[in-house]
């Protein structure tokens, strides 16, 4: 009897290695299967609500979006289907004085429903780390084409470029703006008056020097020789090269902000002091898949005008960002839009228009500035 039990248990054992190392097999050779057609609207419909995508690793969440839709939707049709199943057809019936018959207990039956879910579940986790991964993937140093600075501030954006390897024939190996840097950390250190005043000789306390700087130091955010800066007349234009591997490093002079560009389906926040914050700080995308101009937002309440806080993403092709980068170095004074129109861009935002931020004038009136962009 215990032998016979022994050899039921050791074949159970087999069976469930067998069909958990077939999963694994199967599902390491997996990747995810792309719905999309040459048709727009069943593209758009496969998309249950999210943007296209424009880098690889959005194009990666949005597919795996798609994947987890129709596994929820089988399982809901199926759960939906159980439901109205027993409420049609088993019914209690005039005359019906006993109860029907029962079914718990079924071991085979409970065996199931415990094992499909965890299946399910185990299918959806693996593709979860599989897109987080590619999504979160820093490459080394030398893959990266162009680093991008980002200083989120209320309530609008400064962009700096900080190295350019090799774009469209040109390379800017430290574009840091050491005198601006240098100004940033002279300026958050506390003179000998300030500390006699204060009285507590550079101790941390509240609203006060903190290791002996200012609590307005700036000297950890990132300055550039070439940088674009919003005002509340102009949308910050951010150019970047499609085809591209760029990095984002992000860092915010106030409160925390969030960096949103909705085609990369992807964003992050915006923190003060990242380092002290123990924020990783910056993402990558692998390259943007076409030229076009794309909104970007702020996604993190941050105050009053955080609604207003808008950018727009303009990808163009290498070459051109060559040229833009060349404008930029030769023309210093020159304006960001100066520096569109030299590569035939236009010169403004196109997918997204300033605000006015006067409380006044946006009571009873549109409150988007007509052709601040338009001109
Ligand atoms: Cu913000």
């Amino acid at each position: 009897m215990v032998e016979q039990r022994d050899g039921r248990r050791r074949t159970r054992r087999a069976a469930l290695a067998v069909s958990l190392g077939t999963l694994g097999l199967f599902l390491s050779g997996c990747t995810l299967p792309s719905l999309h057609t040459e048709n727009k609207w069943w593209n758009q419909t496969m998309n249950f609500g999210f943007p296209e995508g424009i880098t690889p690793e959005g194009i990666a969440i949005r597919e795996f979006w798609t994947l987890t839709v129709i596994t929820s939707l089988i399982v809901g049709f199926f759960v939906w289907g159980l439901i109205f199943w027993s409420m049609a057809f088993h019914r209690k019936k005039k005359g019906d004085e006993e109860f029907p018959r029962q079914t718990g207990y079924n071991v085979p039956l409970e065996l199931v429903y415990t094992a499909v879910p965890f299946v399910i579940i185990s299918v959806l986790f693996y593709f979860t780390v599989l897109t987080q991964n590619k999504a979160l993937h820093l490459a080394p140093e030398d893959q990266v084409g162009v680093k991008v600075d980002v200083t989120a501030y209320q309530w609008n954006w400064k962009f700096g470029y900080n190295r350019v390897n090799d774009v469209g024939g040109v390379t800017i190996e430290d574009g840091t703006n050491h005198e601006a840097q240098r100004a940033a950390e002279e300026a958050g250190v506390l003179s000998d008056e300030q500390r006699e005043a204060l009285g507590h000789d550079g101790e941390p306390a509240a609203g006060g020097p903190i290791h002996g700087r200012l609590a307005e130091d700036k000297s950890f955010l990132y300055y550039n020789n070439i940088e674009t800066v919003g005002t509340s007349e102009e949308v910050p234009v951010l150019v970047v090269p499609t085809d591209t591997r760029i990095e984002f490093r992000l860092a915010s002079a106030d409160v925390v902000h969030s960096f949103w560009i909705p085609e990369f389906i992807y964003k992050l926040d915006v923190m003060p002091h990242p380092g002290s914050n123990q924020q990783l700080s910056m993402f990558q995308v692998e390259r943007i898949e076409r030229e076009g101009a794309f909104v970007g937002r702020c996604a993190e309440m941050c105050g009053t005008y955080h609604a207003m806080m808008n950018f727009e993403l303009r990808a163009v092709s290498p070459e051109d960002f060559g040229r833009y980068i060349e404008f930029r170095q030769d023309n210093p004074t020159a304006t960001n839009a100066e520096a569109l129109e030299a590569i035939g861009q236009d010169p403004y935002a196109t997918s997204t228009a300033p605000f006015k931020t006067g409380r006044s004038d946006t009571r009873d009136t549109n409150n988007i500035i007509e052709n601040a962009s338009a001109n």
